[in-house]
């Protein structure tokens, strides 16, 4: 079911479509375990609006960790400058989520909140996230998973 998904996450994070491409490496479930190294690819769009210091964008996410567990989802990015240079990042960001041999996260449709710091370096930036899957009590069983990813962004 999540096959055509991705392949759609895919297709939105081309550069044709997408202002900047994020890749980040990482770690699911890194504080509960077991952990598993995790990647990630997202896409970002053009501002769509201003919230008072925030920037706002949607954008399309990819995660696909090493025990073949997968969740896309499509949200909203916000950003917003500390200094010059470097911003405090959020987004939240609904999603699907395919288990694979790791967590039962309750379901099948998981929101995923971000928060972290992104340094601009011009064309390219780096980042690190701290996230939380949950599926808001949509299902029985919502254990939630925290996750954390270093990031390499490139805009177009
Ligand atoms: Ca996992």
């Amino acid at each position: 079911m999540l096959r055509p998904l991705a392949l759609s996450a895919l297709l939105m994070t081309s550069p044709v479509y997408a202002q900047s491409i994020i890749v980040g490496l990482g770690s699911d479930n890194f504080d509960d375990g077991p952990e598993a190294a995790s990647f990630l690819l997202e896409s970002r769009y053009d501002v769509f609006s201003n919230l008072g210091p925030f920037e706002l964008r949607s954008g399309a996410a990819l995660e696909v960790d090493e025990d073949g567990d997968a969740w896309v989802g499509f949200g909203v990015f916000a950003n917003a400058p500390l200094t010059e240079n470097l911003d405090f990042v959020t987004s939240f960001a609904p999603g699907l989520y395919e288990r694979g041999d790791g967590e039962d996260l309750g379901g099948t449709v998981e929101f995923r909140t971000q928060v972290g710091l992104s340094y601009d370096m011009g064309k390219s930036s780096i980042g690190f996230v701290v996230e939380h899957k949950s599926n808001a009590g949509l299902y029985d069983r919502n254990p939630g998973v925290n996750s954390v990813y270093l990031t390499y962004g490139i805009d177009f």
